[in-house]
């Protein structure tokens, strides 16, 4: 028996029409889950179908915004008559605010804290009901290097990736008795459209600063692929990880176990 096989098994992951989402159901659908994910742009929802297709993975596409408790829940219901009950739930839709914290306004403090936090917390709540009904469920929380760490100008980002880890531990404490396995995945740092103005290359055709300064803090020596989250996605949500509930498996190529390269 293939321990990490997936077929059979329906996967929603929120905000993957591209990005860490797009690869991940990348991953769980060549893996052989039947790949449905939400996006809020319908223009996007299209490029990401076809994106799937051209991999030979078809991917239903909804449009919805998982901070809309009753769009969430209505499409919650639409994918259990169109495709079936979600058997695994990936919780990747994000966004981030680089602003110092005594400059931010509360108001994008709290849609961070919105789409980062309660989103999971909306999503989730839509699909534990069906999980518990079919005896299981995967649920695997996207979070972060700042669920551990702090830094300038990532006070609401941090709060919330902070949040969701904890969120992850109080779901699998609270469904554990279900069959209901919930972990995190934290990514260190990534190359996609979320980080793409901290590696710009510079007038002079340098490096950006802080695309230097995450070198230097990873012994791998290379910013992540969204591609290196697939196979740890795939292992989380399969049976090979029955008895892994209320983890965080970072993905960073090692920076929380490094102080940082010597001058
Ligand atoms: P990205 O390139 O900016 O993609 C984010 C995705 O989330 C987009 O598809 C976006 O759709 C969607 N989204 C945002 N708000 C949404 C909402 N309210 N409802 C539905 N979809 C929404 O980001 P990424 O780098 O792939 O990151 C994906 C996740 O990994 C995020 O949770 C992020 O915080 C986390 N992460 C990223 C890194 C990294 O280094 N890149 C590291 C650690 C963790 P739209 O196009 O419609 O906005
Ligand atoms: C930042 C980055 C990070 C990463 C990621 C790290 O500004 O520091 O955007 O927050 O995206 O979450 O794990």
């Amino acid at each position: 028996m293939n321990q990490f096989d997936l077929t059979g098994k329906t996967a929603l992951v929120t905000g993957a029409s591209y990005g860490i989402g797009f690869a991940i159901a990348k991953a769980l659908g060549q893996a052989g889950a039947r790949i449905v994910f939400n996006d809020r742009k319908p223009d996007l929802i299209e490029k990401g179908v076809a994106a799937y297709k051209e991999l030979g993975i078809e991917a239903h596409g909804y449009n919805c915004d998982v901070t809309d408790e009753a769009a969430v829940g209505a499409m919650v219901a639409r994918i259990r008559q169109e495709v079936g009950v979600i058997d695994i739930l990936v919780n990747n839709a994000g966004i981030i605010k680089r602003i110092p914290m005594c400059e931010m306004a509360a108001a994008d403090f709290r849609q961070v804290i919105d789409i980062d936090l309660t989103g999971p917390f909306i999503v989730a709540k839509a699909v534990i009901p069906g999980m518990i009904e079919k005896g299981g469920g995967k649920i695997i929380n996207i979070c972060s290097m700042m669920s551990e760490l702090g830094r300038e100008t990532v006070s609401a980002y941090a709060a919330a990736k902070g949040g969701l880890k904890m969120l992850t531990r109080n779901i699998a404490s609270e469904y554990g008795q279900y069959n209901i396995q919930c972990n995190g995945i934290g990514p260190g740092y990534i190359a996609t459209p979320q980080t793409a103005p901290l590696r710009e290359v510079q007038p002079d055709g340098s490096r950006h600063p802080f695309d230097q300064f995450i070198l230097a803090k990873t012994p791998a020596n290379r910013w992540g692929e969204a591609e290196d989250l697939g196979g740890p996605a795939v292992f989380l949500a399969s049976a090979a990880s029955d008895f892994v509930n209320g983890h965080i498996l970072y993905v960073d190529g090692g920076i929380l176990a490094y102080i940082g390269k010597q001058p």
